[in-house]
């Protein structure tokens, strides 16, 4: 009996739909609330599977664009522990965690208590790396300026098809782990294809967290990807003076 309902879609009664309708209409008020006090910083918020790399890039990126001279600010969100944020007090630069108690994603609310003590005054730029999941994340605007999705290449090529949502809504797709393709079957090629099937106007960049042997060296995806990174608070930082004068 199980087995046969196994593919069928489970109807939502009214009563249901209602709530998460206004659950989704409170998040939007408050997603604008946080684009306020995210002021000028460029805000990226982070999406993958667990383990593809999230963490890992921002420990690639972050050091990349102070050296630099860009402020980086982050918000760990993780279902358990202050691992991740840990991780980031290492580099030097202001980091939050969140920790939802079991929820799979992140929502506005959540990052708006955050910013009571995260201090981005001076931030050019603000990561969320949301809760290690491809699907429930993608609902819920965190009043960021752009999704990021992260793929690492042993995930396999048909997630994008699997996952549409998380490759619909975001700018930027970045396929992670390269360094691993040698041991693997996974065609980089196909990734992409599924991907662009999904959304077109993916940017896409490959990228592999593995440093080089000279130190903070890494592959020239990382290196495009800090380029990106660049731009983006350039422009967010003149349209905001635009805005503001
Ligand atoms: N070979 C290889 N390993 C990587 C790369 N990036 C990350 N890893 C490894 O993959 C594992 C998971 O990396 P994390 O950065 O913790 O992944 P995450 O997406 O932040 O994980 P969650 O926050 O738990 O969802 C770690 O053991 C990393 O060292 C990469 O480019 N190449
Ligand atoms: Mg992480």
């Amino acid at each position: 009996m199980l087995k046969s309902n196994r593919f069928k879609r489970v109807s939502t009664g009214g009563r249901s739909l209602t709530v998460q309708k206004n659950a989704l209409e409170s998040n939007e008020i408050n997603a604008k609330k946080n684009k306020a006090v995210f002021g000028k910083a460029f805000v990226m918020n982070i999406l993958s599977s667990p383990g593809s790399g999230k963490t890992s890039l921002l420990e690639s990126i972050v050091p990349a664009l102070k050296l630099e001279g860009f402020n980086a600010a982050v918000i760990e969100g993780d279902v358990e522990t202050d691992l991740d944020k840990k991780r980031i007090d290492n580099l030097g630069v202001p980091a939050y965690q969140i920790i939802t108690n079991g929820t799979c994603h992140l929502d506005a609310k959540m990052v708006n208590v955050s910013l009571n003590s995260l201090d981005i005054k001076n931030a050019d730029v603000i990561f969320i790396e949301n809760v290690g999941n491809l699907v429930c994340p993608t609902s819920f605007n965190l009043g960021e300026d752009m999704k990021v999705v992260v793929l690492s290449v042993t995930e396999g090529d048909d997630k994008p098809l699997k996952y549409p949502a998380a490759f619909y809504k975001s700018k930027v797709m970045i396929i992670n782990k390269t360094d691993l393709l040698p041991a693997l079957d996974s065609d980089i090629a196909k990734i992409k294809e599924n991907a662009l099937s999904i959304n077109k106007e993916l940017i896409i960049f490959e990228t592999s967290c593995r440093k080089k042997t000279t130190e903070n060296i890494y592959n020239k995806g990382i290196a495009d990807f800090v380029s990106f990174v660049k731009e983006k608070i350039r422009i967010k930082a003149a349209e905001f003076q635009k805005q503001n004068i």
